[in-house]
């Protein structure tokens, strides 16, 4: 068996790393990212020592512990990964599968290059935020290659269908699948209700209610749950995603909020992505909490999230029908009718909107890009387009 098989390596992966034949022939070291920090990467690594990474990132030690546990390798990332201020595309992301030179008789390593991600979870940073490890970036990549994102939602006061619409519209057009998580459903007397209202936001798209505090609803979740996939959790911070983590792993890896502080506070519990090796559940990622991931290049995503809207509109007399006051409209026909909810036209509409005018914006970097010859690696990070 492959050292990193736990972590998600497969034949693909094998491929992969054997097409960059350059580095396969003189780096031998593969490793895959669990965290990004502010002064380096950790990851678990393939070959720098014998013992199996099955148990390497079991965190023995105090949750959320700043020191790298024992068997988790440190790698720093040399400044060219750094250089590109447009984008940080090739900037390493927690999930990538890399190349790494180890420094002999130490527990370190020198990143060299990031195979081609197969899935990504993007967000833009509005206005002049910048991504972490980048200098200028408004796009942040936050996980790479997963195969299921959960998106949580609690099922308190803060539900919201056209939340959960607008990350599904990132987590399709990055590549995964989405799983719709309702947490907290403890705290709601009508839990049925809620499901329904989630399940006519996400087509096609399980959803599963959870009371991750008290364990109920976890089994529902073990089908996507499995030995060699990532799961990543998403959702705005105190839905619970580190309660989830740790009722998964059936103990505490991660602190969870306590009980009294209000959700309010705009303070994080989680601060850093992670990625933590669950028995028998393959590979889950914690993430720090996030309202809105921002929508960028999200087209294919609009059209999965709103393939009643955009089918129905497939009948309009107009090809760029806006289902407003045209006439021959089938989708205010349906709307008239009752069959089709008036808010979730007006939630398409607002995304179309936003599209049109990312996309205009992502022309002119995609153009800006294809002219840039400084990046390193050519051909071995990116690889999401
Ligand atoms: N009643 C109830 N409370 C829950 C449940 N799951 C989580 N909570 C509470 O919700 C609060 C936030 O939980 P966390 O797991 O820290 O939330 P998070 O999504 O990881 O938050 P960030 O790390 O800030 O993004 C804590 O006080 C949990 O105890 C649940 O199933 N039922
Ligand atoms: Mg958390
Ligand atoms: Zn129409």
């Amino acid at each position: 068996m492959h050292p990193l098989q736990p972590w998600g390596w497969d034949a693909a992966w094998e491929r992969a790393a054997a097409s960059l034949s350059d580095l396969a022939n003189t780096t031998r070291t593969l490793v895959r990212i669990l965290e990004v920090r502010r002064d380096g990467l950790v990851a678990a690594d393939a070959h720098v020592n014998d013992a199996p990474v099955t148990d390497a990132h079991v965190n023995d030690s105090h949750p959320n512990d700043a020191r790298a546990e024992r068997g988790d390798l440190a790698v720093t990332v040399p400044g060219r990964f750094r250089h590109d201020a447009e984008s940080n595309d090739d900037f390493p992301a927690a999930g990538d599968f890399a190349f790494v030179d180890p420094v002999p008789n130490e527990r370190k390593a020198v990143l060299r290059a990031l195979l081609p991600r197969r899935s990504v979870l993007v967000r833009r940073f509005a206005g002049r935020k910048r991504a972490e490890g980048a200098r200028d970036a408004d796009l942040q990549v936050i996980v790479a290659n997963v195969d299921h994102v959960f998106v949580l939602s609690s099922l308190d006061a803060d539900f919201s269908p056209r939340r959960i619409e607008r990350f599904l519209a990132q987590v399709w057009e990055g590549g995964a699948q989405p799983v719709v998580v309702l947490t907290k459903a403890d705290l709601c007397g009508d839990v049925a209700s809620r499901v329904a209202e989630a399940e006519a936001a996400s087509p096609g798209v399980p959803v599963i209610a959870v009371a991750a505090a008290r364990g109920e609803g976890l089994d529902r979740l073990a089908p996507f749950l499995r030995e060699g996939k990532t799961s990543a959790l998403v959702g705005s911070s105190g839905v619970g995603k580190s309660t989830l983590l740790n009722a998964l792993f059936g103990r505490d890896v991660q602190l969870v909020r306590a009980m009294r502080e209000h959700d309010q506070t705009g303070q994080h519990t989680t601060t850093s992505r992670r990625l933590f090796l669950v028995p028998g559940r393959g590979v889950v990622i914690d993430t720090p909490g996030m309202r809105e991931l921002g929508l960028w290049h999200a087209g294919d995503g609009v059209s999965e999230t709103f393939h009643d809207v955009e089918e129905l509109g497939g009948a309009c007399r107009f090809r760029d029908c806006t289902h407003r006051t045209e006439p021959g409209c089938a989708v205010a026909e349906a709307v008239a009718a009752g069959a089709l909810d008036e808010e979730r036209v007006a939630a398409w509409r607002h995304l179309q909107r936003e599209l049109a005018f990312q996309e205009s914006k992502e022309r002119k970097r995609v153009r800006k890009l294809r002219g840039d010859t400084r990046r390193p690696d050519e051909g071995a990070g990116g690889g999401d387009e």
